[in-house]
């Protein structure tokens, strides 16, 4: 492989100061190891964006950005990214609306972020397009005449067919998410989904445990690449964390009380209203926790121009000082509910210090905190994970309690039994998970999904990968059958 040029809606400057999400901790473990390109939006805002990209090189990887318009800013990003699609694929059809002129918008920044790569494209690159902000890029590219492999990953869900049907242009959606060579989903229901919707939008028949469709003779293979932590990172990271004053000032905090945690963009599709609900519940039935334990929930504001993330903010707010307010004494709150950003090692550090995590999306693509927590526990005397069945991790991390996030008695049992689970049970528990997070780490990820975008093994050394689209070391170069060639 030649040069990889990853390209997200936001990239994440080294001089910033934000912690990186999900995608972006994925993304820079793979330009770490490969060097390349990672190309985005800046996160600013502009009437006057400047012609060419802005590059910033450090290391082996060039950060190149774009600003926006604001008003185009506005309608592609608030609006269909996070009004549109972003409901539709969490299966929140009541929270989803259809505006022509934010999907004109969506394409129109995506037209932009084609014509910019193009600008920095090089002979023989490599191009991987990350999450649902730029799904018809890799059409927009062919047309640009890119000839390179172009490959796709889904950070979130892909919906059933009778749910992305509700989007008016859902069959041009779908068809161009078949002009990439490789298109990458969290968990085989994702990819089961989307052979849903290109069957039912009239694109192809899909053979049962196909890997691939060929539309128009142009062959794309999709597959399963469930993204992973920096297992060893994060290990050490929650190790050393311990000794930080941070850390030692809220274990002090705690005085003997058992700390469960929840760590998760304040976002509705992460469960926590439900959750909230679920720990009143748990009080009131189980009242010989009360002034026993502590929930701390640690949730930074994302969306915030959205209105659907304004009103569970709110909701959030009042549900916590409900709660508070009914339960706490003089010398105990039961929540402590947190609207900020720490910096990654303290939060590790903080969900290694905790008894129990709540990770109860209602709906998510594969959910870090969950693998995280796992990675940072003490494995001579780990903390219980409660999980919900609705987050793509809790195919691989069976020795949760998984819980339905809706099901408040079953939520306040989960506590109460994880609260009281023998050593002995936590321990193999916990086994289970370690080597479901060892195993299929980042460099599992990026390198398994890499190997079958290029069929070259120039990323870690990885076993075949059971769930990916084709397996084994060496593959025929892909056929690039995209519309310019
Ligand atoms: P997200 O919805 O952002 O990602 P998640 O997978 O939980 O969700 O990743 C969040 C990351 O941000 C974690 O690494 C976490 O440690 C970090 N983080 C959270 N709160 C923080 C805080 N207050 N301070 C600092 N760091 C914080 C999307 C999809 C997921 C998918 C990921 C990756 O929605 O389903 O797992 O992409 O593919």
């Amino acid at each position: 492989m030649k040069r990889l040029i990853c390209i997200s809606n936001r990239i994440t400057l080294p001089r910033r100061s934000a912690a990186p999400g999900g995608l972006a901790v994925g993304v820079l473990a793979a330009l770490r190891h490969t060097g390349g390109v990672w190309f985005g939006w800046s996160g600013e805002t502009n009437d006057n964006p400047a012609d060419e990209p802005e590059v910033l090189t450090r290391a082996n990887i060039r950060f190149a950005t774009i600003d926006l318009r604001p008003s185009e800013f506005d309608r592609y990003y608030n609006g269909y990214c996070n009004s549109t699609l972003w409901p539709l694929f969490h299966y929140f059809p009541g929270r989803f609306r259809h505006e022509q002129d934010e999907h004109d918008a969506y394409q129109s920044v995506n037209e932009l972020f084609a014509r910019q790569v193009m600008k920095l494209v090089e002979p023989g690159d490599v191009i991987w397009v990350h999450d649902y902000h730029l799904i018809p890029l890799g059409r927009l590219l062919r047309q640009l005449h890119f000839r390179g492999p172009i490959g796709f990953f889904l950070h979130i869900p892909f919906p059933h067919a009778q749910v992305l049907r509700l989007l008016p242009n859902y069959t041009e959606l779908v068809r161009d998410m078949c002009h990439y060579d490789l298109v990458g989903f969290q968990s085989e229901d994702d990819l089961r989904s989307f052979f849903s919707c290109v069957e039912h939008a009239g694109l192809a028949t899909v053979a049962p445990n196909a890997q691939e469709i060929t539309i128009g003779g142009r062959t794309t293979r999709a597959g399963v690449y469930p993204i992973g932590v920096d297992f060893e990172v994060v290990r050490a990271e929650a190790e050393a964390a311990m000794s930080e004053d941070s850390v030692q000032r809220m274990i002090t905090s705690l005085v003997g009380r058992k700390l469960i945690i929840g760590v998760d963009r304040l976002d509705y599709s992460k469960g926590l209203t439900e959750r909230f609900a679920a720990f009143e519940h748990f009080l009131e039935t189980f009242p010989e926790n009360q002034g026993k334990v502590t929930f701390l929930q640690i949730a930074p504001l994302s969306r915030s121009d959205v209105l659907a993330y304004s009103e569970i903010r709110q909701s959030l707010e009042q549900m916590a000082g409900r709660i508070n307010g009914r339960f706490a004494e003089a010398d105990w709150t039961p929540i402590r509910y947190l609207n900020r950003n720490f910096t990654h090692g303290t939060l590790m550090g903080f969900l290694r210090a905790a008894k129990v995590a709540l990770v109860t999306p209602v709906r998510d693509g594969m959910n870090l905190v969950a693998k995280e927590f796992v990675a940072a526990q003490d494995p001579e005397d780990p903390g219980v994970l409660i999980l919900s069945p609705m987050a793509g991790a809790a195919r691989e991390l069976t020795g949760a309690l998984h819980v339905n996030p809706y099901d408040k008695r079953g939520m306040a049992l989960a506590l109460q039994t994880a609260l009281n689970m023998p050593l002995e049970e936590r321990r193999q528990r916990h086994q289970q998970m370690l080597e479901a997070v060892r195993r299929r780490d980042i460099h599992y990820w990026y390198g398994t999904f890499l190997q079958d975008l290029t069929g070259e093994r120039r990323v870690p050394a990885v076993p075949a990968s059971p769930g990916s689209a084709t397996t084994g070391a060496a593959r025929p170069v892909l056929r690039s059958l995209g519309m310019g060639s």
